[in-house]
Parts: structure tokens; sequence; C-alpha cells
């Protein structure tokens, strides 16, 4: 924020604009305000929306301990050293708020951060509108701030996970020998939200075995990739080594392409929108019930008006002061 500007523009608006110029504990605070969820990330939204769209989304997801974090740090350290602004939002649904960094992907991501790369721990669980308002949010906040590609990590396993890829351009599944296989990701329904697979852990025996069930898996499915017929490839990783992390970014950047030849990207991109409007009027609508839950008084229990009758002349009470 500069001094020429008056004392009377909000000071979400402020952040927002210093945000854009770079500066990176402004882009903190609207993350946290983004968190916290209510009027002050609507705000933060609104301040925010009209400066995106120019930002890679790329998701990464897999199985715990498969080595996303390792993943994440090396790529995004190999894309800061080529000159690109990477952003790393790590989601962790199922821890209640922290504000700040998770201690071990701290210690994982320290190349990343060594370079310049903003990374930032996000938790859901608390979130009033939960994860599917916060993360978007989030993406929106490093979108304008001019980062690119912004990398989601999510942390933990199970439906969540899943979930993730749908506020992705680009989803990343990683497996790796043993727990975590390519069965078990196919288990967690990973095969079919899977644009770009790494098998990473690859100085381990048994990576190969995981690469070629893999294989075998696409072989058998009768998903389609996500972009047509297009098979996802599969990137062989050492993470902690390096090792294949220039592969990936080429067949993270190639993703991209594929996505703009033709009209995929903006139909991820408005498929996600309509799921985000989806959220926010979930969360209005489900506010205004409990409202009227807690204001109208209910009558005691009436023989002749069952709970659905109830519920629909609250709701049409509901509708009429929605919309008058
Ligand atoms: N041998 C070997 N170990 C690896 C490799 N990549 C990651 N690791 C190790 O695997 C462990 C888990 O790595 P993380 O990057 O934290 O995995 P993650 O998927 O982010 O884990 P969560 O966020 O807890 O789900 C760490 O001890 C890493 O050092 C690899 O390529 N080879
Ligand atoms: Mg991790």
């Amino acid at each position: 924020m500069g001094p020429t500007e008056p004392a009377s523009l909000p000071v979400v608006a402020q952040l927002a604009e210093a945000s854009r110029l770079g500066d990176r504990s402004a882009t903190a605070r609207l993350l946290s305000l983004v968190e916290r969820g209510g009027d002050l990330a609507d705000e933060v939204a609104s301040a925010t929306h009209s400066h995106t769209g120019e930002a890679h989304v790329v998701g990464i997801t897999g199985a715990p301990g498969s080595g996303k974090s390792t993943i994440t740090n090396s790529l995004t350290t190999l894309l800061a050293e080529a000159g690109k602004r990477p952003a790393v939002l790590a989601v962790d649904p199922s821890s209640p708020l922290t504000g700040g960094a998770i201690l071990g992907d701290r210690v994982r991501m320290n190349d990343a951060s060594g370079v310049g790369v903003f990374i930032r721990s996000m938790a859901t669980r608390g979130h009033a509108g939960g994860l599917a308002l916060a993360v978007p949010g989030a993406i929106r906040v490093l979108d304008a701030a001019g980062f690119n590609p912004v990398v989601i990590e999510t942390v933990g396993v199970g439906q969540v996970e899943v979930d993730i890829t749908d506020a992705a351009d680009t989803t990343i599944v990683v497996v790796a020998p043993g727990w975590g296989d390519a069965v078990q990701a196919n288990k967690a329904g990973l095969l079919e939200v899977a644009d770009l697979f790494v098998v990473n852990k690859a100085d381990r025996p048994g990576a190969t075995d995981v690469s070629r069930d893999l294989e075998l898996m696409l072989d058998l499915s009768t998903v389609p990739g996500r972009v047509g017929t297009e098979r996802p490839s599969i990137t062989m990783t050492t993470a902690t080594e390096g090792e294949g992390i220039g592969e990936l970014a080429t067949a993270v950047a190639g993703h991209l392409e594929l996505l703009s030849q033709g009209v995929e990207l903006d139909r991820r991109r408005e498929t996600r929108r309509i799921a985000e409007v989806r959220a926010h009027l979930d969360y209005l609508l489900g506010g205004a019930a409990e409202e009227v839950l807690a204001t109208e008084r209910l009558e005691p229990v009436q023989a002749f008006e069952s709970p659905m009758m109830v519920a629909r002349r609250l709701a049409r009470r509901l509708a009429g002061q929605l919309l008058g």
C-alpha cells in the first residue's frame, strides 16, 4: 500500500494491492483471513477475484508418506531456479486451524523456501465453510499475488483427497512401493483423477513393479484419461535426490499445454467455478436455515403437521426472507 492511498480504503483492499505488488506478509495475512472464513474472507474474494486466471493450479495427492512434500519441495525449487514464482499450499483437512506452517512440512520444504518459494499450510477443520470454500479462496489469493504455478499438496487420506483434485488444473497422483502402492491408489479412487502419475521412491525395491501395476490398471481401466483419451504418463522419481524431477516438470508443463490447446482448461475452470458457487449457496442456505430454526418459535408437536410439513413452511418463510 502506498502513502498516497486514502485512509478510508478498506484494509482488505489495501492488503490485496500490497500482495499484488509482491508484499508476502500481505499475502500471508490475506490467507489467514480466508482460512478464518466469514465476512472478511468474502471481502478477500472480492478484492482478489478480478486478478486471477494466470496461475497453473497443480494438485499433488497420494497416500500418506508417499513423498508428496518431498516432490513438491524438489519441483518448486527447480521451477524457482528456472525463474518462475511457485507457491505451495499444503492443505490439511484433518487438523484444526493452525494459522501457520506444519512443522514436518517446513522441514521437508527447506530447499524451496530457501529459493523463495512461497509456502503456506492451511488447516481447514473448523473453517466455517469447510474445505470447499477455503481452498478456492486461498488459490485465488496466490493467483492474484502473481504466483505461478500454485501447487496444492493434500495431507491425509480419503475422500477429501479426491475432492481436492477438483480445485486443480492438473492433478498429480503419487504412488510409492509398499503401503500406498498402485492397488491402494486404485481403491482410493485416485486412478480416475490422475492427469499424471509419479512413482516415487524409485530407489526402493518394488518401484518398477508399482509402475508396471499402474500400466496394467490403466490398460484395464475403462476410464479414459481426463482429457479425452489421453493416458496419464508415469514419471519415476527419487524425490530425495531430485531424480526425475526435471521430467516431472516437463510433464506438468506439457499437461498445461494439452489443456490449453482445446477447451479443456476453460471447461475445468468453469466446473470449478460452479462448484464454488454451489458451496457458497449451500453455506448461505444452511446458515439461513439455522437462523430460522433458532429464531422461529417452533410450535409443540402437532399431530396434523409432520416434520416435513414444518420444514416446508419454514422454507417458504426463508425464501420470503431471502428474496424480500
Ligand atoms: N527412499 C526414499 N525416501 C523418500 C523419497 N521421497 C521421500 N522419501 C521419504 O519418505 C518420507 C515421507 O516423505 P514426505 O515427502 O513427507 O511424504 P508425504 O507424502 O508428503 O507425507 P504426508 O504429507 O505425511 O502424507 C520422508 O522420510 C522422506 O524423506 C524417495 O524418493 N526415496
Ligand atoms: Mg506431506
